[in-house]
């Protein structure tokens, strides 16, 4: 199994996912967004660039995939499994209206068997759905408020959620610093975001805080 499909499937707990999308970054790029959280110890980045041109994609993908590269960071590509071939990422990540599209059979078949194949799910029939699937993670949410979803759906399934789920899962949706305990006292052991770091003033300060604030966590469950 390729290396940092092996590192996604392994991860347990304490991990940090950042969705990078540059209309969320306080006019910074993505490319500056993506190296402070780097330098933050980010473990896992989303390029999620909705109003790009093919071309531009292509261009900012290749240089993300090298910074990922050069730090071990995994790297996913959001929406298209022949992006995140062209520009050597880790995996993809599919939404729901994306496996409308395509299935993650059709998905696997793109990429090959050695890259990463994420999914979003937004209940918990969705979820156990998509765990009978060949991925490699799942995402859960939107658990509060948020800006690219109409709607949330709570903490109340997260247990059942991290106990039925044999693949790292990671819960997204509104989470920042104020809330982030909520999320983990459910259970919650790694988790996804765009705005609770993107919008930081200092977004490698910002990270370094989700980062210990999950390390903390997940030694305090150990310890119980
Ligand atoms: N999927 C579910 S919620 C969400 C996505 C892409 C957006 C998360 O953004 P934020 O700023 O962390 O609420
Ligand atoms: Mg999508």
């Amino acid at each position: 199994m390729n290396k940092m499909k092996k590192k996604i499937r392994g991860i347990k707990s304490g991990s940090l996912y950042l969705v990078v999308s540059e209309e969320y970054g306080n006019g910074r790029s993505a490319i500056e967004i993506v190296e402070a959280a780097i330098a933050g110890g980010v473990d896992i980045l989303q390029l999620r660039e909705k109003k790009k041109s093919g071309q531009e994609l292509i261009e900012l993908g290749t240089k993300i995939a090298k910074l990922c590269r050069d730090s071990g960071v995994i790297f996913i590509v959001n929406d298209d499994p022949m992006l995140a071939k062209r520009v050597d990422a880790d995996g993809v990540h599919l939404g729901q209206e994306d496996m409308g599209r395509f299935s993650v059979e059709m998905a696997r078949d793109a990429i090959g068997p050695d890259r990463i194949i994420g999914v979003s799910t937004h209940s918990l029939e969705e979820f156990k759905k998509s765990s009978a699937d060949d991925v490699d993670y799942l995402a859960f949410g939107p658990i509060f408020q948020t800006k690219t979803k109409t709607y949330c759906i709570g903490t109340k399934e997260i247990k059942e959620i991290v106990e039925f789920s044999a693949r790292p899962v990671f819960f997204i949706g509104g989470i920042d610093l104020s809330n982030i305990d909520n999320v983990l006292d459910e259970g919650a052991c790694n988790i996804a975001l765009i705005r609770g770091i993107t919008e930081a003033a200092n977004i490698s300060v910002r990270t370094k805080e989700f980062k210990e604030k999950l390390n903390k966590h997940n030694k305090a469950k150990r310890r119980a």
